[in-house]
């Protein structure tokens, strides 16, 4: 806690005594990821600073309501100089995509992420693996600033915490994040229009390519584990983009007696994406450490390469063994 403090103010130094900002997340961007840069670009818009956003991919239709969404870029000017970097939510810098190494040169990089797996890369990381969200530290490093927290900058961070508690179902919520959502919606930030926002605005492509995922669905060790998956040829017959398959996972995860809940998607050749959810004591997080991915004890994601059987037979085989170590080591 007194390291946070620190971590915070020197944080606040560097904003105080730096000009020019580019703040930056993750490819395959989720509403934490946008929901935080936004808030920390405004904040510093209205501090009187440069900043910039950037992000190696678009910004889902979803989260294009976001105040200040279409001034983020999508490429790097070669040219631009910029004093500090801030890259949010990522839990190791190659997240950012292509453009890690120019990002990585820049010379004060802050890292503020709350993935259990986050190697505190950067000059300064503000690291904290029981924050709901990003968006949640955000919050924390502008009340540590003493700014005035607008209601474009409030819409911002409780969309980024609603979306990464899963409207405040998930075990990451507990008093602290309802907490800070209150006095978000204090801030002028509207539930009911949020939620419609993010929850009851879906593209009809999108249940298309959700019925022929769930259509897929297999279980697998006394139906405690249940795998869906989404291949390029799903996408193309539904006519969807790829951005609408976040949250897919909920759906295995929500069924009776499942515990590990899998989405698998197809981003290559012979290149899969695989998110897991659990819940209870199966730590998704070792199994996707396990394949060279990371996230946090009941969400993670990692990648696996062979075939769609392949992979998902891996999987499988990861999950019933970690389960196995856990029960002999308890
Ligand atoms: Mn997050």
């Amino acid at each position: 806690m007194r390291k946070t403090r620190q971590t915070l103010k020197k944080i606040i130094d560097v904003i105080r005594s730096r000009r020019r900002f580019l703040i930056t997340s993750h490819v395959r961007l989720d509403g934490d990821a946008i929901g935080s840069e936004l808030a920390l670009y405004l904040i510093l818009r209205d501090m009187g600073k440069e900043a910039s956003v950037y992000n190696r991919d678009a910004t889902p239709q979803m989260y294009r309501f976001l105040p200040g969404s279409d001034q983020i870029m999508n490429s790097m000017d070669t040219g631009e100089i910029f004093d500090a970097v801030f890259i949010l939510d990522c839990s190791d810098i190659d997240r950012v995509g292509e453009e890690a190494p120019r990002v990585g040169a820049i010379r004060n990089i802050i890292n503020i992420d709350h993935h259990i797996s986050n190697g505190s890369f950067g000059d300064l990381s503000l690291l904290d693996p029981a924050a709901s969200s990003t968006g949640e530290l955000v919050y924390r490093l502008m009340r540590e600033l003493g700014v005035n927290i607008t209601k474009d900058v409030a819409i911002n961070l409780y969309t980024a915490i609603l979306t990464d508690t899963g409207a405040f179902r998930y075990s990451n919520t507990d008093r602290r994040t309802l907490r800070v959502a209150s006095e978000l919606v204090a801030k002028g930030a509207d539930p009911w229009w949020i939620s419609q926002k993010v929850y009851e605005n879906h593209p009809a492509q999108k249940m298309k390519l959700l019925a022929k995922a769930l259509d897929t669905m297999a279980f697998f060790w006394d139906r405690k584990i249940a795998v869906i998956h989404v291949t390029k040829k799903m996408l193309e017959e539904a006519g969807a983009l790829w951005e609408y398959t976040e949250g897919f996972v909920e759906f295995p995860r929500s069924i009776e007696g499942v515990e590990v809940a899998a989405f698998i998607s197809e981003i290559g050749d012979r290149f899969f994406k695989v998110s897991l959810r659990s819940r209870g004591n199966i730590d998704v997080e070792s199994i996707a450490g396990a394949f060279g991915g990371g996230g946090h004890h009941n969400a993670a994601a990692c990648r696996i390469t062979g075939d769609l059987e392949g992979v998902r037979k891996q999987l499988v085989e990861a999950v019933i063994s970690n389960a196995a170590e856990r029960s002999r080591r308890d």
